[in-house]
């Protein structure tokens, strides 16, 4: 039987974190139970790998892009609406931009005060990358991000219901009970879970919070727009589609070469580098994807989905984000795509704009306007 309210579930997190990685595999989940479940993308440009790999799953989704959830709340509710006309899903998981944070005021509370007589709020979940969470609380060496950028990574933990720890598979068990003990001093107010999208260990506990958990009255926090709207504009996010085509080539690895090409670029331009995702989809056949990405400058791509088929034309995907100007991550790409003989067709390359919310609501309904420059 469906239930009258679809549940509304907010997957943040840094990018990187596996948020997408994570959410496709709860909405497995919950089509093997005989959920219906609808997908909400979010980015700042257009031409999203997300949304590629969310169509590639073969789950309804609508992408809100140009902007953030939180400042285009209004497009975040059509989409749900419409999801909700087409598909009738039982749970509906929205997936905010990896820069973005404030949501708890911005968009969890608006949407339960707003719309929480057609949707059930579930609390909201904060993933993290162990590697990327042990550098900023200093359990970790390695490159960082500027102090203002770090800024916004902190508040996305502080203000989680549910905190979790993805790809655990990546440490022992003693770094990891470190990490999680770490967390829970730092941000008291969270509950901590150890999971890895990719193995599957730990997601029930998760799963089962955030299916049946409610959200409870929960404080604002402090926020400073001036430095959070500074660390955004930071990264730099370049959007760009390319075409390929030639002799037949093992698709999979040209992905991972242009992977290694843009890496080796900027990291000797020192640019850290957010999130590198990339897709290659064969013409005529969106379903057969490969999907590389990479989450720091000074690690190596990888795969998180192959091309079945040997390649030979399509369309290659890049989204990049990476403490850098965008005119230097548009001129890496372009002198990378010219040497492996990309055509480009689409590039965008901006900074995000300065956050300014359409609400910003504590849990008694009351207007927190925020501070802008
Ligand atoms: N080792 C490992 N890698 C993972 C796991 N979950 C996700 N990843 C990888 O982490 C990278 C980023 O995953 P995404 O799911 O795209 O991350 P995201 O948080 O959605 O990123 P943005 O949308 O850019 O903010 C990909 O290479 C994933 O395959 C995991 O449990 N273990
Ligand atoms: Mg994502």
């Amino acid at each position: 039987m469906k239930q009258s309210q679809p549940r509304y579930i907010m997957v943040g997190g840094f990018l990187g974190a596996g948020k997408t990685t994570a959410i496709l595999k709860l909405a497995e989940h919950l089509k093997r139970q005989g959920r219906a479940v609808g997908l909400i993308t979010n980015d700042q440009g257009t031409g999203l790998v997300d949304t590629a790999m969310a169509r590639a799953s073969d789950f309804p989704v609508e992408e809100i892009s140009g902007g953030c959830f939180c400042c285009r709340f209004n497009s975040l509710v059509d989409a749900t609406r419409k999801l909700t006309a087409t598909t009738r899903p039982d749970v509906l998981i929205a997936e905010p931009v990896g820069s973005c944070t404030d949501l708890m005021a911005t968009v969890t509370l608006p949407m339960k005060q707003l719309y929480g007589e057609n949707y059930r709020i579930a609390p909201l979940s904060v993933l993290v990358d162990p590697i990327r969470a042990m550098r900023v609380l200093g359990l970790g060496g390695g490159r960082q991000f500027a102090p203002k950028v770090t800024y916004i990574y902190r508040k996305q933990l502080e203000e989680a219901n549910l905190l979790v720890v993805n790809k655990c598979e990546l440490l022992d068990a003693t770094q990891t009970a470190k990490l999680v003990a770490a967390l829970k001093q730092n941000f008291p107010k969270a509950d901590v879970f150890a999971v890895s999208a990719r193995t599957g260990d730990g997601l029930a506990a998760w799963f089962d919070r955030i299916l049946t958990g409610e959200l409870s009255a929960t404080d604002i926090m402090d926020v400073d727009y001036i430095t959070y709207g500074v660390g955004e504009a930071m990264l730099g996010w370049l959007n760009a589609t390319a075409r390929l085509s030639g002799s037949p080539v093992d698709g999979n690895e040209l992905l991972l070469r242009i992977g290694c090409a843009l890496r080796d670029r900027l990291a000797k331009a020192d640019a850290e580098i957010a999130h590198l995702k990339m897709t290659l989809t064969a013409t005529g056949d969106g379903l057969d994807i490969a999907v590389a990405n990479l989450v720091r400058t000074d690690a190596v791509p990888e795969l998180s989905f192959r091309l079945a088929e040997p390649f030979t034309e399509g369309e290659l995907t890049v989204n990049l984000r990476a403490q850098a100007e965008p005119a230097l991550l548009e001129r890496i790409v372009r002198e990378v795509a010219g040497e492996c003989g990309a055509a480009l067709g689409s590039l965008a390359s901006f900074k995000p704009g300065q956050p300014n919310p359409t609400h910003r609501v504590d849990a008694g309904g009351v207007e927190h306007r925020p501070v802008l420059p």
